[in-house]
């Protein structure tokens, strides 16, 4: 299945937007290394780590803009922050004294789920019902590998072909259900799997902003203009363990572990346009600025 649109949405970034990609990766990354000190430190329960998957996050949640509700899991901290939703409130959910942290409705961010799956079943109704009031039905929603494998998936895939729901699936598939790597989960992509229902669809890998970005604006145009669903999978690394709980050391190998690690969208996306000369030291002093202070925020908020 092809996308009914090419047009439109230039699809490559244009350097002020390279920049802003590469802005929102080091502020989510700094966000959830704090978070990551904080769950050690006994302030959060639990924190279910995003690095690694940056590029995925921030390159999507700015193709497709401002205007789609985004119904997210539970490792969207980079949508999450990108969308509005305050380091203060993000963590919130993490120490067990809120079921969600921001305002949903006026941030168009759900809030997040941890049951896997249901909110394919929320997005793709809400994007129905949206439509049959005239309302702005773009809609948003992420999963993990783990969660496609969910019947909730396959019967939202389906309701969204049928009903051409203008829904956006994206799929980060970081290779690991937990403890359970991707290939005992699936024999096919999740990808070809989504073109079984009628779904458009495409497969990239996540280390690079740039083409996440261009994939996510082509699939967002698709969504618009065919009123029709989408799928995107994402392959990314993960470099932490599923939670702060997880040690992954115990079931995977030393080696995938270093692969993640060496394939670090973050750091290789900095050296990128460091190297281009897209962004010079006084660049970089300034977000590092504006990291630490977000990150003093939360330690005296918390710690
Ligand atoms: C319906 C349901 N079944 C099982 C679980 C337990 N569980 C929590 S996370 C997880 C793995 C999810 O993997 P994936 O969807 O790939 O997301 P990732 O954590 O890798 O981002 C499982 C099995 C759950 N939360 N909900
Ligand atoms: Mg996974």
């Amino acid at each position: 299945m092809v996308l009914k649109s090419e047009s439109g949405y230039g699809t490559a970034p244009d350097d002020a937007t390279r920049r802003l990609l590469l802005r929102h990766m080091l502020v989510a990354r700094g966000v959830d290394e704090e978070a990551c000190q904080l769950q050690k430190q006994g302030t959060l329960d639990l924190w279910p780590s995003c690095q690694g998957q940056e590029a995925a996050q921030v390159g999507s949640a700015l193709a497709v803009g401002p205007a789609p509700t985004v119904f997210p899991s539970y490792r969207e901290h980079a949508v999450a922050l990108l969308r509005g939703v305050t380091p203060q409130e993000l963590l919130l959910q993490w120490t067990g004294r809120t079921f969600c942290g921001w305002d949903p409705r006026r941030l168009g961010f759900f809030p997040y789920t941890l049951v896997l799956a249901v909110q394919t079943l929320h997005a793709v109704g809400y994007s129905i019902g949206q439509r049959l009031q005239h309302r702005e039905d773009f809609v948003v929603v992420y999963i993990g590998d783990g969660a496609s494998s969910e019947g909730d998936m396959s019967e939202a895939m389906n309701l969204a072909a049928v009903e051409s729901a203008s829904v956006l699936f994206v799929c980060q598939n970081n290779g690991w259900a937990l403890s359970t790597p991707a290939e005992e989960q699936m024999r096919t992509s999740v990808a070809e799997r989504a073109r079984g229902f009628g779904i458009a669809s495409v497969r990239l890998p996540g280390q690079d902003p740039e083409a996440v970005f261009s994939a996510c604006s082509r699939a967002a145009a698709h969504v618009r203009e065919a009123r029709a669903p989408y799928l995107v999978e994402i392959q990314v690394g993960r470099i932490h363990g599923h939670t702060t709980s997880d040690a992954q050391e115990t079931y995977r190998s030393r080696d995938d572990i270093a692969r993640a690690r060496a394939a670090d969208p973050v750091t290789t996306y900095a050296a990128r346009l460091s190297g281009l000369g897209l962004v010079d030291t006084a660049w970089f002093d300034a977000v590092e600025e504006e990291v630490r202070e977000l990150r003093e925020q939360l330690m005296k908020e918390y710690a």
